[in-house]
């Protein structure tokens, strides 16, 4: 880490000693450290609060996505994986059974799967009793898979159809084996941008407070912030400090995961300054930030689909201490654009934290360390839980 005097000399003093004493940084220093013109300098306080908390560990999860439809009624301007209706081009709804087989592929070979994550559009018709049927079933067949499904918006469009309360759809979900929500849906909290870019999402008040629903039935969940389109470091910084009161409140996220926003095939018009080679710094210094603002939330994923394997890598350095998994299926980043791979097998995950001087640690959905042995850490992985289900 570079030295107090050069610190001083970039403005940064307090906050080295509040990162090096473990003090909450404020919003300003968030704003300061969006400022900062040596992204290194803010690069090596993350990296210091990352090791302080995780040491070499990177971790990273054997997961299967699956969406199940992308039919959606909120329209969000951003997002190029949503259809309005079935008929348009492109719609798709998956059948239970699809979905079953999916999981039946992906648990038949050698590997075996330590998260489902599982998310879709809001769906005008499909009810909750649809997947209540759906967890039940998944949870009686693989009884040990941890199901991670559902952000909070989709809760609330639940609550909406059924025309009952989000906590009772927390409730019914849970009693059928739901165990973790990924984080998805957050997007940008302020008000007036969030009212531009998706007017027909739940607001972020009901974001967070379905969040700490969740986390009072002991559900825990994930948190993100898509970043990199028409927000100010000041909206950053009040996202940040948003899911930090929460998390002060309810305790339940385990991860954060900063989307950089990808920019084709969709509605928002970017001015040209906000695209380009740029964006990669402003990618890390996200990370960073992020990391040292959520003092009270363990983990900070760089998601490797949507940062890209090389990125991700480097955000190890910069606060990051998770990859995301093998993943197998991705739609929602390659559909806005994303050249990544679809997923990555075991050895490949491993392989890249060990590249940049970490240490790999397979987890499950919740964070807790899986066991490594026998042939799964040397199968093919992703390729082989593909097979027939694409
Ligand atoms: O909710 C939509 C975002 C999210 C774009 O919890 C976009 O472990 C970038 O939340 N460019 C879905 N992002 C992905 C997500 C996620 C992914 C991996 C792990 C976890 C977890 C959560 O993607 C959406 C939205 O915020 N998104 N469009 C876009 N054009």
């Amino acid at each position: 880490m570079p030295d107090e005097a050069y610190y001083a000399s970039l403005g940064l003093s307090s906050i080295l000693d509040k990162v090096l004493s473990g003090e909450r940084l404020t919003f300003e220093d968030g704003l300061a450290l969006f400022a900062c013109p040596d992204l290194t300098a803010v690069g090596a306080l993350a990296a210091h609060a990352r090791f302080r908390r995780h040491g070499d560990a990177a971790f990273y999860v054997v997961n299967r996505q699956i969406n199940y439809t992308n039919v959606c009624v909120n329209g969000c301007l951003f997002c190029a994986f949503r259809r309005d209706h079935e008929e348009e081009e492109g719609a798709f709804v998956l059948s239970r059974e699809d979905i079953l087989a999916r999981l039946e592929a992906a648990q038949s070979g050698t590997l075996r799967l330590d998260e489902m994550h599982m998310v879709g559009g809001c769906h005008p018709r499909l009810g909750l009793a649809w997947f209540e049927d759906l967890l039940r079933t998944v949870s009686d067949r693989w009884p040990g898979l941890p199901l991670k499904a559902f952000t909070p918006v989709e809760i609330a469009h639940f609550a909406a159809l059924e025309g009952i309360s989000t906590l009772e759809v927390l409730r019914r979900l849970k009693a059928c084996g739901l165990r973790m929500m990924p984080g998805g849906g957050a997007e940008i909290f302020d008000e007036g941008l969030r009212s531009r870019l998706c007017p027909h999402k739940a607001d972020a008040a009901a974001w967070l407070r379905i969040s700490g629903e969740a986390h009072s039935l002991g559900i825990v969940t994930n948190c993100t912030m898509l970043f990199g389109h028409l927000e100010s470091h000041a909206m950053r910084v009040d996202h940040l400090l948003r899911l930090r009161a929460q998390q002060d409140a309810s305790g339940g996220f385990t991860c954060f995961i900063p989307l950089p926003f990808l920019t084709a095939n969709n509605r928002l018009e970017l001015p040209e300054d906000r695209t380009g080679p740029v964006r990669g710094l402003d990618q890390l210094r996200t990370v960073a930030v992020s990391r040292l603002l959520l003092d009270n939330i363990p983990h900070i994923k760089a998601y490797w689909v949507m940062l890209g394997p090389k990125l991700a890598q480097t955000a190890l350095w910069y606060g990051a201490d998770d990859l995301d998994g093998t993943i197998v299926e991705e739609r929602i980043g390659h559909m806005a654009g994303a050249e990544s791979a679809q997923g990555l097998t075991i050895p490949e995950l491993e392989t890249m934290i060990r590249a940049s001087g970490f240490r790999p640690v397979r987890r499950n959905a919740v964070f807790e360390p899986m066991p490594v042995s026998g042939p799964e850490t040397t199968a093919c992985g992703a390729a082989e839980l593909r097979k027939e289900t694409c």
